[in-house]
This record gives structure tokens, sequence and C-alpha cells, in this order.
């Protein structure tokens, strides 16, 4: 049985006004049967660890470095967000593969960086709309959490993944909870190729969930939560979103 876990990506919006009044918003309505996290941009990771103090929702960050430590300006490493208190770590999201050129296997190498300092990836994956129209949707996922199967070998079962097709990122378009699943199923399968606990593992759904989706996604049988971006930013659709995640 998976506990099913509901994550906020509240990407590049907030400030510590706002963020105070959401997170005060959203740990009005604890407890929630899913287990519940918020990913927030790198310089309110401690205000908010404060604000989340004696909550049980779990606080992450968006990205991280590749690299252990060194000249890297600009970089924020894995350890670093493990030090404030981090326990997530969204790497490969598709912002930043798209606008930042990340490849499949520098995601890789972040997943394998966040592990090593105790941390859990949400390691995301999706196809664009052209890759989905041209019929390669599930040799575009394959490929990508390929490398992060190779690169993280043993640890496989200690990641998170996400499955974010990118034409419905921020685009009011869902994939429906059939096609959603058709792909979670796919992910599922390969992840059972490498590891013997990939019933045990968690594979979250992103892209335009709302509290009025969120119930029939979260009802496929390989679907365990979701990858909330800007219905993560008002408490009262977060929570709504966490309370459908049974
Ligand atoms: C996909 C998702 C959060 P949204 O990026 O990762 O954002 O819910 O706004 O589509």
């Amino acid at each position: 049985m998976r506990r099913k876990l509901v994550v906020g990506n509240w990407k590049m919006h907030g400030s510590l006004a706002t963020n105070a009044e959401l997170l005060a918003g959203i740990r009005a309505a604890e407890p929630f049967v899913c287990e519940a996290a918020v990913c927030v941009p790198f310089p309110y990771l401690s205000t908010c660890l404060l604000a989340l103090q004696g909550s049980h929702i779990g606080l992450g960050a968006q990205d991280c470095s590749a690299h252990e430590q060194g000249a890297y300006t600009g970089e924020v490493s894995a350890a670093m967000l493990a030090d404030v208190g981090c326990r997530y770590v969204i790497v490969g999201h598709s912002e930043r593969r798209a606008y930042h050129g990340e490849s499949d296997q520098l995601v890789a190498d972040k997943a394998k960086m966040v592990i090593g300092k105790g941390l859990v990836p949400i390691v995301c994956v999706g196809e664009t709309l052209a890759e989905r129209e041209a019929g390669q949707t599930e040799a575009v996922v394959k490929r990508q959490l390929s490398a992060v199967i190779h690169t993280l070998g043993q640890c496989i079962p200690q990641a998170v993944v996400a499955y974010e097709p990118v034409w419905a990122i921020g685009t009011g378009k869902t994939a429906t909870p059939e096609q959603a699943q058709e792909v979670h199923a796919v992910l599922r399968k390969q992840l059972a190729a490498a590891t013997e606990h990939a019933g045990a593992m968690r594979i979250l759904y992103g892209g335009s969930v709302k509290p009025d989706n969120a119930a029939a996604l979260f009802a496929q049988p390989d679907i365990d939560g979701g990858l909330i971006g800007g219905a993560s930013l008002k408490a009262a659709d977060f929570v709504a979103i966490c309370r459908a995640a049974l």
C-alpha cells in the first residue's frame, strides 16, 4: 500500500508575507490522509521551515546542483538543502530541461546527489505536445527514466517519479486520468524491471491538477499523488487537492 504524496511546486512565486499566509492556511487544515510537502524558492526555505514547525508538511526545494561543492557561482548544493531542513528536491522539471538545457544525464546526476545527502529526489519526466502527437510519449519518458535508473542503480527505490506531460503544465489542459494512468503504468513496468521495490515507489502526476480533477486522477491505480503548480498557491485549492488524495 503506497501512501499518497501531494507536493506543491511554488515555482518562482511568493514573498515572506504571502508565504506565511499560505502556509498558515494549509496548516489550519491538517491533518491530511496523504503526505503533503511544499517545494519553495531557495531564499524562503528557512522561514518556511520555521513556519512549518510542529506540522507534518514536508519542505522541499525545486532544484539543486549536481556538484558536491566548489566554485559554482549561483548554485545550491544538495548538502545545503539537507542542512536547512529539506526532505524533497525536485529535479528535472520540464522548465529546467527547457530553459536551462538540462540533459537526462544531468538530471540523473542531480538525483544521485540528492539521495547521497539523505533527501528524496522528485524526478520529473514528460513529453512535449509535438512528441505526443508524433507517437513518441512512451519512448521519451522511458529514455528520461532510463538515465535515472542506470545512474541510481540500487538506490532507485529511494526516488519519487513525477510524470508531467509538458503540454499540460500551466495550460489548463490536464491529461485525462486514463491518459495519465497509461503512462504511469509504463513507468511502473520500467521500474519493476530494475527493482523488486517498484510496487512501493510513488509515481506522481503533474500538470494542471486542480481541486475538481484531482480525485479522478488519484483514483487511478498507478497514480500516487500529484505535483501541483498553480493550484498550490491558494491554500483552499491545495488543501482540497490534499483531501482528494486518499
Ligand atoms: C507542472 C505543475 C507543477 P501546474 O509544472 O509542477 O504545474 O500545476 O501549474 O501545471
